[in-house]
């Protein structure tokens, strides 16, 4: 007797998964004076940060809180550990235009005190003739260093462009005409872009992104009160009064502070699919190209929905006898 063995169809569901998001929190006031960071330590263990504000329903819902006329401290701030004389890896280190990043070495060359975000608005960095590194006012208009790195491959040459400019119309410049504003990584690169400066400042590509949320929420939302945020004495922590508009302070003045309790539902709704066959389902690559085509065919690029293979326990393939005809 002949025996064929025949493979019983196996069929793999894949679910698609989608996770939806939606701020729900409550808002906590706390009556007891302490600095930034203790605020921060307090709120982190008795609820889940201390308050981020992300809109103006935030601002009505905090008004429908009791609270005293005071300043209290909510959860932004600028960290000078971040990038007071150094580079920094933080939100809102020191990166560069060309990459958006840091550099790998940490080089810097800042001048003394420098940077000291100076009314707390010096967020893009000049050169000095002498080849030192200051912050200044991104709005400045002053000349400015492109450079490109395709002759010979590799390696950084540098234009001087007499041009007065904002930072962020020099950017645009040298993108356009050149690579990027001059990044520079090493002492050799300082030294040959100062070479072609007599005695004027110009822009490097060197900016930060000032300011950011203790619970690292992106949010742009600001609500600064007049002349606000000023840093004046080296303010880097943001209080907020009862008129809920907002001014940086320093952080070691001890103040009440906002916290917030996360009560975020995350809601996942799954749906599955099932489908037959006849590729070979235990290659990964295959596994993997047809996860591709399956997104490429429901358009799926929102970062919320998820499309994975879910595996089923396999039917056992059965040895059946065939007929011999
Ligand atoms: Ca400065
Ligand atoms: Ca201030």
């Amino acid at each position: 007797m002949l025996f064929s063995k025949l493979l019983t169809f196996v069929l793999f569901g894949f679910g698609l998964t989608s996770y939806s998001y939606k701020r729900f929190i409550d808002y906590y006031h706390v009556d007891q004076p302490k600095t930034w960071t203790d605020a921060q330590k307090y709120c982190r263990e008795k609820y889940t940060d201390l308050l981020s504000i992300e809109s103006n329903d935030d601002l009505r819902l905090m008004n429908s809180v009791s609270v005293p006329t005071t300043w209290s401290w909510i959860g932004l701030h600028d960290d000078p550990k971040s990038w007071k004389g150094v580079m920094g890896k933080d939100e809102n280190s020191w990166r560069w235009s060309a990459t958006g990043e840091t550099s790998e070495n940490g080089f810097q060359n800042w001048a003394p005190t420098e940077p000291n975000n100076f009314g707390s608005n010096q967020h893009c960095v000049r050169i000095s003739p002498e080849g030192e590194w200051i912050d200044r006012r991104c709005t400045e208009r002053l000349q400015f260093v492109c450079y490109n790195d395709t002759n010979p491959p590799g390696q950084k040459t540098y234009t001087l462009i007499p041009i007065l400019a904002s930072w962020k119309e020099a950017q645009d410049y040298c993108r356009t005409y050149l690579k990027d504003l001059a990044m520079i990584e090493d002492t050799e690169e300082n030294t040959n872009v100062m070479s072609l400066l007599s005695n004027v400042r110009v822009w490097i590509g060197l900016y930060r992104n000032p300011w950011r949320w203790s619970d690292r929420s992106n949010s742009s939302f600001r609500n600064w009160g007049v002349l606000e945020p000023d840093n004046f004495g080296g303010q880097h922590c943001v209080a907020e009064n009862s008129v809920r508009y907002w001014a940086d302070r320093n952080c070691d003045i001890k103040r009440f502070f906002w916290c917030y309790k996360d009560l975020t539902v995350k809601r996942i709704h799954t749906v599955s699919m099932k489908f037959l066959t006849s590729a070979d389902l235990s290659d990964p690559d295959i596994n993997i190209q047809i996860l591709q085509q399956l997104s490429e065919r429901f358009n799926i690029s929102d970062s919320n929905v998820t499309l994975k293979w879910k595996t089923e326990p396999r039917k056992l393939d059965k040895e059946t006898d065939e007929p011999n005809r």
